[in-house]
């Protein structure tokens, strides 16, 4: 049976390659889905890929991961720097955590420097870009193996 990665993404992030390349890339959401797809099927895994605008629907994704998957990959957005219910929906959780920014959120406004969900990740990858998402499913793949 394979592992199941649960790879989430919060609000605004639907707008990827629309606006702010200088910031976030070319890339649409779709791009990074398609990708994260091809690198979850070379590593054996499978995953689920899914975005939302809501913080409560975030967390019914991540307690829904409980029984569901076996590690999440998060990017949580705007939610990161404010969310402590998703900070205590991730500490609910038992496998690895992985947490995704696209930007170097510690290059950028100090109200991004600090993240509510970096206190449960177990990794956290900042300013590498869409490829952050690769990276963080190779991390995923090693801490399950
Ligand atoms: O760098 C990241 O991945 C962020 O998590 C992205 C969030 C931001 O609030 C975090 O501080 C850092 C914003 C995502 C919004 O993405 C957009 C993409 C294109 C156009 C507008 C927004």
């Amino acid at each position: 049976m394979k592992k199941t990665i649960y790879v989430l993404n919060g609000p605004n992030l639907n707008l990827l390659g629309q606006r702010q390349p200088e910031i976030y890339g070319a890339e649409t959401l779709a791009d990074v889905e398609s990708a994260c797809a091809q690198v979850v099927a070379d590593l054996g895994l499978q995953m689920r890929f899914e975005q939302t605008n809501s913080e409560a629907i975030l967390v019914d994704l991540i307690q829904e991961a409980r029984t569901q998957a076996d590690a999440i990959v998060i990017n949580p957005a705007a939610y990161s720097h404010t969310s402590v219910a998703i900070l205590d929906a991730l500490k609910a959780f038992d496998g690895p955590v992985l947490e995704v920014h696209i930007s170097n959120i510690h290059q950028r406004e100090s109200f991004r420097h600090h993240s509510y969900v970096s206190l449960r990740a177990d990794g956290v990858i900042a300013g590498c870009g869409t490829q952050g998402y690769s990276l963080a499913l190779h991390r995923v793949a090693n801490l399950l193996a």
